[in-house]
Parts: C-alpha cells; structure tokens; sequence
C-alpha cells in the first residue's frame, strides 16, 4: 500500500505550538488547493471515491479520525490523531473517512485544483482501472 505519514516539526514555546508547511519542499507537491472538513458525526463515512492524478496530505489538526485505504489489493486503516502528521496519499488510492471524534477538523492539501472529472467514485470502476 501505498502512502506516507509524515511528522512536521513542530516548533513550540510556552505560548503554544505552531507548524508550518511549505509547498515544494516539506510538502511534496506544490499545493494549489486547501479544504477542510468540520462537524461531521462520528458515525459518518465521507470519502468513497479514489483519484486518478491528485496527491494530498490530509491532516487532523483538531480531534481524530480513521482514514481506510485500499489500493485494490489490500485495505488498511489508519487512524489520525496528531496535529502534526500528515497522511500522503498519491492517486489510485480508494479511501474512506470516518470514526470522527466530536471536535475533528479534517485539513487537506491537493496538489490540482478541483476537478470533479479526476474523482472515481465507483468502487468497480476503480478496482477496473487499478488492475
Ligand atoms: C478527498 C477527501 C479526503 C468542491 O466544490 N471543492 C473541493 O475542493 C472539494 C474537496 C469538494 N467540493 C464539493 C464537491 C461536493 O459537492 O464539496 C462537496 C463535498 O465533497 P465530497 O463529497 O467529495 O467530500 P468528501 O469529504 O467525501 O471528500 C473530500 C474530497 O472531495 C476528496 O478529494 O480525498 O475529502
């Protein structure tokens, strides 16, 4: 399977802690888009899609969640929890995103602009184009 996940430095002082995150460098991409997601129920399966191009690193700043991956061979869960991980998916990966605690906040950063055109949101289509 595969991805990343990468520990940023976190560069703190008895005012708190701040991390910082550059494109082309810590990040792998350059980044052109960030979303976040927030009050979400904990119940809730978001996601159920794969790309064909994009690459993001998908943080939980706030909270927690479990991030399911599949690359159609195998599925593995993995569970955020640190505001200073970031999870490196590349394309042709199927995930699933659930098990938010109250207080989660999901950030992400894409390498592409929106495009709803590189979203495969048929688990046949992707298992079809991932052999
Ligand atoms: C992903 C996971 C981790 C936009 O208009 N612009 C955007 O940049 C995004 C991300 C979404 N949207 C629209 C498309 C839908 O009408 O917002 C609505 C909700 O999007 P979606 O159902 O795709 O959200 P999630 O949480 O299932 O998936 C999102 C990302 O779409 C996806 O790329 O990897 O978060």
């Amino acid at each position: 399977m595969e991805y990343e996940l990468i520990d940023f430095k976190v560069r703190g002082d008895e005012r708190g802690s701040l991390v910082a995150l550059e494109g082309s460098s810590e990040i792998p991409f350059e980044i052109k888009r960030v979303y976040y997601i927030y009050g979400t129920k904990r119940e809730v399966i978001r996601g159920r899609h794969s790309h064909r191009k994009l690459q993001q690193v998908i943080f939980c700043p706030q909270g927690s969640c479990d991030f399911i991956l599949d690359d159609g061979k195998e599925r593995q869960t993995i569970h955020l929890n640190r505001p200073n991980c970031g999870l490196y998916i590349k394309s042709n990966i199927w995930r699933e995103f659930t098990n938010f605690s109250e207080d989660c906040v999901v950030m992400v950063l894409a390498s592409e602009h929106y495009d709803e055109a590189d979203y495969i949101r048929d688990y046949d289509e992707f298992k079809k184009e991932v052999k």
